[in-house]
């Protein structure tokens, strides 16, 4: 199929009055000077957007700068399966649907994450002793539950996330160890079949650079499509930490998914430092996310930049690593960093 841009696919989706019906940056033909992330980079035709889980949103001051200054969202916890199906086949999609009806009001395109994973899975799926055939069902019945719930209202999903190791292996869960490998190309055709039109994704973490780890994804893709599997998209979440260096190659990898005829997508990005923050590291990892803007405006495939949350307020950093923080372009207090900034620059070039 021919290459859409990003914002072209959700034109579509604009019609329905769902994204981007407001645009200032192209609506009035440049003369304004486009001011928030989300209008810079509709302006070159992609999105930027941030996550946000619903306990966020009850928090006005840090609603409002997500709507203002975002043009696309994701639910950080709400639509896995823990939360979506926390009884087998009974579905509770109401915490999901408050983040999607944020982004329909705020007119942000809307990811979903995560129809299946490892982590956050409900205990009666983990704890069950299923044969093939019944966690087949089960995954079946979850994906096609979730994706029809959101059909039309979800700009694109992330299928299946993290199933490789670091090495490029198969990561051991619950959906390899019963059902082997077929289970990726299954997820996607049953995604595919319930929402024809989303995009659809695996997306993963260490695979900015090139490296085993994305080689086996490049290769997975590549066969899935040989297969005529419905996979669109390949994301890269981006969690970086400016201890570990920059993926230099990352610009390079970008390409090389998008040559499969897939979109790109940074899903997940925050850029996290050992504590304190000083001002030089502040400035490095302004300059990180200078870079990440730009290697996404280099490919043309490249649809979007998803933030792991906007600002360190509500970051999950400090809890899963201590002694690290001050990941995102806005501080505690809700005030933009030079990050924010930096992004800004770049995504006006
Ligand atoms: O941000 C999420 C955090 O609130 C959860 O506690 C955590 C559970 O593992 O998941 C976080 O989001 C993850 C995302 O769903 C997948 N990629 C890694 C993210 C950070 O762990």
């Amino acid at each position: 199929m021919a290459h859409r841009h990003a914002l072209a696919a959700l034109a579509a989706f604009a019609t329905a009055g769902l994204v981007l019906t407001a645009v200032p940056a192209s609506a009035d033909g440049g003369r304004r000077p486009a001011k928030t992330l989300g209008e810079l980079a509709a302006a070159k035709d992609r999105y930027f957007g941030a996550a946000t889980d619903v306990v966020g949103l009850a928090d006005a001051e840090y609603a409002r700068q997500l709507a203002h200054e975002f043009n696309s969202t994701t639910a950080g916890n709400e639509l896995k399966w823990y939360a979506t199906e926390p009884q087998q086949g009974v579905f509770d999609f109401t915490l999901g649907d408050q983040v999607v009806h944020f982004a329909r009001k705020n007119n942000m395109v809307f990811r979903g994450h995560t129809l299946m994973w490892h982590n956050q899975l409900p205990d009666w799926l983990t704890n069950g002793a299923w044969t093939a055939d019944q966690l087949r069902a089960i995954l079946k019945n979850h994906i096609t539950q979730e994706v029809r719930h959101y059909r039309g209202k979800a700009y694109s999903w992330d299928v299946v996330n993290e199933p490789f190791n670091e090495d490029g292996t198969y990561r051991d869960t619950i959906f390899y160890r019963i059902l082997g490998p077929g289970y990726i190309a299954d997820a996607f055709r049953w995604a595919h079949e319930a929402d024809p039109h989303a995009k659809l994704y695996l997306n993963d973490y260490n695979v900015e650079y090139i490296g085993p780890k994305s080689d086996a994804y490049h290769a997975l893709v590549k066969s899935l499509k040989a297969e005529g599997v419905p996979i669109h998209g390949m994301g890269f979440q981006g969690h970086l930490a400016l201890q570990y260096g920059y993926p230099t190659t990352l610009q390079e990898n970008l390409q090389r998914f998008a040559d499969l005829g897939v979109d790109v997508a940074i899903t997940e990005l925050d850029i996290r430092m050992l504590l304190p923050a000083t001002d030089d590291k502040l400035a490095t990892q302004a300059k990180w996310y200078a870079d990440v803007t730009k290697a996404c405006l280099a490919v043309r495939r490249c649809v979007g930049i998803t933030l792991w949350g906007h600002t360190d307020k509500y970051s999950w950093i400090p809890a899963f690593f201590p002694g690290e923080g001050a990941a995102l372009p806005y501080d505690e207090n809700l005030n933009p960093k030079p990050a924010y900034y930096a992004i800004r620059d770049a995504l006006s070039q």
